[in-house]
């Protein structure tokens, strides 16, 4: 869908006045305020092309309507969602769930979206129509040696798919566990695993990165093959300098100190990719920001800090997705919603005063040190996202403007109320 030019101006000129007041009143306090704008405008945040439908539990699945029937309705969704907030510059594709049938095509089509290719993502977990071998006791740790061969095979028509499409990037999260003691010899899984990552690692173009995304539990509940950081780090460091660990917010055990873990990885030199979501228990997969907006800032705190350290670029050294499942909002609304939560809480990280935190820091000055992590935590910067989009090309209002336009009684209206879209 394309937004009408005249139908965005009228938006913005009606909001001008209001941000105006807002902007003016907030960017007197910011340091370099035009060097922060541009960090924001250049923040890009890939949407997964799983998320674009309503998301089910295993109890059930209330589908919303007008979802997207095609990777081609993907892309015109996530290709929307841009109009808007300017912000969500790129696609992250599941395969099989999405393949790309005409690379070439698709491809235009993004880019008519200014739309590029992120992470790539196989599908291990799943077992597919006419597949020969079953994943239901894993995949790269299975006994089987021919189950093992498969699992590594898919990985490699990933990357070819990838490369097509231009994407950089490949991200294994595997469900191979187990779910009770006894079932599993933990070594032989690492070792049967590590074996197949490293024959997708020799796989990889010169310039492609891998993500070796771990979960705490889930799909198995008693031992997971890449269950925490220190395992990912374990498989990424034998694997070799393109391999690195990935962290999804939501796949932890509960109150894990992610900021502790991203700082870590960071000084190793392998994070490499992040996934957004919030949750209050599990891999609950909700709205960013949605239960623990602090959280995501003292994230985002630890990875500014880190990266500039490393003197590494915010906006393309790190793989930033997002990865959520939608029950119960319009998963387009709530796509708007955790691109502006991950850029606030990136916002107010950049306002930090990091000199006069790390004085803190030296002298042992606890409590000015929370006085400054939350004087920039309390800061709105609302109006600076505003400002940031709109000088992009985008709208000042992405969630009220989407309800102006009836995006969703269109999208029904054309593709009907009882389209499923594939994913979870
Ligand atoms: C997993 C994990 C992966 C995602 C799948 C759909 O829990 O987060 O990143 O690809 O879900
Ligand atoms: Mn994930
Ligand atoms: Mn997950």
């Amino acid at each position: 869908m394309h937004i009408d030019k005249h139908q965005r101006d009228n938006h913005n000129e009606s909001h001008y006045q209001a941000h105006k007041a807002k902007w003016d009143a907030l960017k007197s306090d910011i340091n370099d305020v035009e060097g922060v704008v541009k960090k924001i405008i250049d923040f890009q945040i890939a949407i997964p092309s799983w998320a674009l439908g309503t998301g089910g539990t295993r109890f059930g699945r209330f589908a919303g309507g007008g979802e997207p029937r095609s990777l081609e309705e993907k892309i015109e969704d996530i290709g929307l969602l841009h109009q808007l907030n300017k912000s969500s510059g790129a696609i992250s594709l599941h395969i099989p769930w999405d393949i790309p049938k005409d690379a070439k095509a698709i491809k235009i089509l993004a880019a008519q979206y200014g739309l590029r290719f992120d992470a790539m993502n196989s599908n291990t977990f799943q077992d597919q129509k006419n597949q020969l071998h079953s994943y239901k006791f894993g995949s790269l740790q299975h006994v089987n040696k021919s189950v093992r061969d498969q699992a590594v095979q898919h990985n490699l028509e990933v990357i070819e798919y990838g490369k097509q499409l231009g994407s950089n990037s490949l991200t294994i999260w595997l469900s191979d566990g187990s779910s009770f003691p006894g079932q599993l010899n933990f070594r032989k899984a690492f070792q049967n695993t590590l074996n197949g990552l490293q024959q997708i690692y020799a796989a990889l173009p010169e310039d492609w990165k891998m993500f070796v995304e771990y979960k705490a539990f889930e799909p198995n509940f008693y031992s997971m093959t890449v269950g925490d950081w220190g395992q990912s780090l374990l498989y990424a460091q034998k694997l070799g300098p393109k391999a690195f660990t990935l962290v999804d917010l939501g796949h932890h055990l509960p109150n894990a100190n992610i900021e502790q873990i991203v700082s870590l990885l960071l000084m190793e030199g392998k994070l490499g990719g992040f996934h957004f979501n919030d949750s209050k228990y599990g891999d609950d997969d909700l709205t960013v920001g949605s239960i623990n907006p602090y959280q995501l800032f003292l994230i985002f705190n630890e990875l500014i800090e880190g990266m500039d350290t490393r003197h590494m670029d915010h906006a393309t050294d790190l793989g930033w997705m997002i990865d959520a499942s939608h029950n119960v909002k319009d998963p387009l609304e709530d796509l708007l919603q955790s691109v502006e939560a991950i850029k606030i809480a990136y916002a107010q990280a950049l306002l930090v005063n990091t000199k006069a935190l790390k004085q803190a820091q030296e002298q042992n000055d606890v409590a000015q040190a929370q006085e400054i992590l939350q004087a920039a935590y309390r800061t709105d910067v609302r109006a600076l996202i505003a400002e940031a989009r709109v000088l992009a090309g985008g709208v000042y209002q992405p969630l009220t403007f989407f309800r102006t336009l009836k995006v969703r009684e269109r999208l029904i209206s054309s593709r009907g109320k009882e389209t499923i879209a594939t994913g979870l």
